[in-house]
């Protein structure tokens, strides 16, 4: 008898945990629509700001010139971003052709940018005393753009947070013992707070697992603590069923996500070293990329990357059905440098008059090729071709559809092409050619 009460115990803590786990995750109707229409969106602009621009080194400084946290917190003393305009922010983001912002809402020195009930390390206890994100959220919501929220599970500061086993912020000073389930709590209220008190959020954009891992590549990459994404996904889930979680772990997706990140990558590329995950069929993907090579302010950072080259991560990323959320930096003052407003204005200007080739469509419908990618949305195809071939015609491999017509679409002129069972052909000759990107509207039956 107390062996089948033993077992009838067990079954039910099983059947417990299995009902609540993020394994058995459906999402909701609302938040299908949501992942549609991410998927739709494109294009974000990434924020990386805070205290941390002060020292114009990127927001790693504290970490990279291992700074004790007690001495690094003092920048909050300095963080008076006067100059900060969410309605200009917005409007930049929005000109540039952005349908959403991801803003840091507390990064890995553990600033939270909004005012939080939960920590003195605080955007209202630092001279500026405004809360950002609720500034950003009103303005987003004004201006009809969606507002993601970056927020980091890692802490260079905290002691709750398991730093003994953590990769960074082993110079911060801490000597008290860990312990995750304040520091699990501690998230959580955050996380309700962020979630209850600025309207519609359109994700959380989680970051830092993989200060708990091996590095990305290793054989395995298990976390060295257990974070209970069941309950802090749950948690999101069912205070804004919408929102769309996505986690910055550089490994396939969890169960309970929403969407799948890259960093710095194409998805199927692994230029960064970062991405050995393949791309989700599933979910959404998106790719993040910033427009130097630092997302936080840096002084010392003359990388600028071209408006070509950053237009051609956005269309190859949609012919990977991936989103672009491209960075920005701004100053401890608050205004953003010409060098990222000039391209982002310049992007904006390409996007009035091609959007309509990256908006609303699919990609990975045919595979890259050197010359460029597909968009799809029904039945047109938006050949884009990216680097102009050798020879007069572009060949696409494998390509089975029946073309009804194929046309450039700057001057809407025809354009001859042929169909064998090896792929297509599509002839520039006499077709106006663009010095980004050519794009040919191919009809399809
Ligand atoms: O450590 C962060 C880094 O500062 C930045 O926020 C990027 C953005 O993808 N994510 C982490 C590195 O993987």
């Amino acid at each position: 008898m107390k062996r089948i009460k033993s077992i009838v115990l067990i079954f039910s803590l099983v059947a417990i945990s299995i009902a609540t786990n993020a394994q058995n995750y459906i999402p909701t109707a609302v938040n299908i629509k949501a992942r549609q229409e991410f998927r739709d969106d494109k294009f974000g602009l990434f924020i990386h700001w805070g205290p941390f621009s002060i020292p114009g080194a990127g927001e790693w400084v504290m970490n990279d010139r291992n700074i004790p946290y007690n001495n690094y917190k003092r920048l909050m003393d300095f963080f008076n971003p006067i100059d900060f305009n969410a309605e200009q922010w917005v409007s930049m983001a929005k000109n540039a052709g952005m349908k959403y912002i991801t803003l840091i809402t507390r990064h890995h020195d553990g600033f939270s940018m909004w005012d939080t009930k939960y920590s003195d390390y605080n955007i209202m206890h630092s001279p500026y005393k405004k809360d950002i994100v609720k500034l950003m959220a009103d303005e987003c919501h004004k201006q009809g753009i969606q507002l993601f929220l970056y927020y980091s599970l890692l802490d260079w500061g905290r002691d709750d947070y398991p730093y003994e086993t953590g990769k960074t912020g082993q110079h911060a000073g801490r000597t008290a013992k860990s312990d995750y389930a304040g520091y699990l709590q501690f998230m959580k209220n955050q996380l309700t707070e962020l979630l209850t008190n600025y309207g519609t959020i359109g994700g959380i954009w989680f970051d830092g697992h993989w200060d708990q891992t091996q590095p990305e590549g290793s054989a395995d990459r298990t976390s060295r603590i257990n974070w209970k994404y069941d309950e802090i996904y749950g948690l999101i889930h069912r205070l804004q069923p919408q929102a769309l979680i996505g986690n910055n772990h550089h490994l396939t997706p969890f169960p309970g996500e929403d969407f799948q990140m890259f960093e710095k990558d194409l998805p199927g590329e692994n230029k960064s070293g970062l991405s050995f995950q393949e791309a989700s069929l599933q979910l959404p993907v998106e790719t993040c990329e910033t427009m130097n090579n630092s997302w936080g302010f840096n002084l010392a950072d003359n990388n600028y990357k071209s408006v070509k080259q950053l237009i051609h991560y956005l269309v190859k990323g949609a012919g990977r059905d991936a989103n672009f959320l491209l960075n920005v930096g701004p100053m401890p003052n608050g205004k953003i440098q010409p060098e990222f407003t000039d391209t982002l204005k310049a992007i904006g200007q390409w996007m009035q008059v091609n959007g309509e080739t990256i908006y609303g469509t699919r990609g990975n419908i045919y595979p890259p090729q050197d010359w460029g990618v597909v968009t799809v949305k029904n039945k047109t195809y938006y050949v884009h071709v990216l680097q102009p071939p050798a020879q007069n015609y572009i060949f696409m491999p494998g390509f089975k559809g029946k073309i009804l017509s194929a046309s450039g679409r700057s001057d809407k002129k025809s354009i001859k092409f042929k169909q064998q069972p090896e792929g297509a052909f599509l002839y520039l000759d006499g077709a106006q050619t663009n010095a980004i990107d050519t794009i040919i509207e191919l009809q399809l039956q």
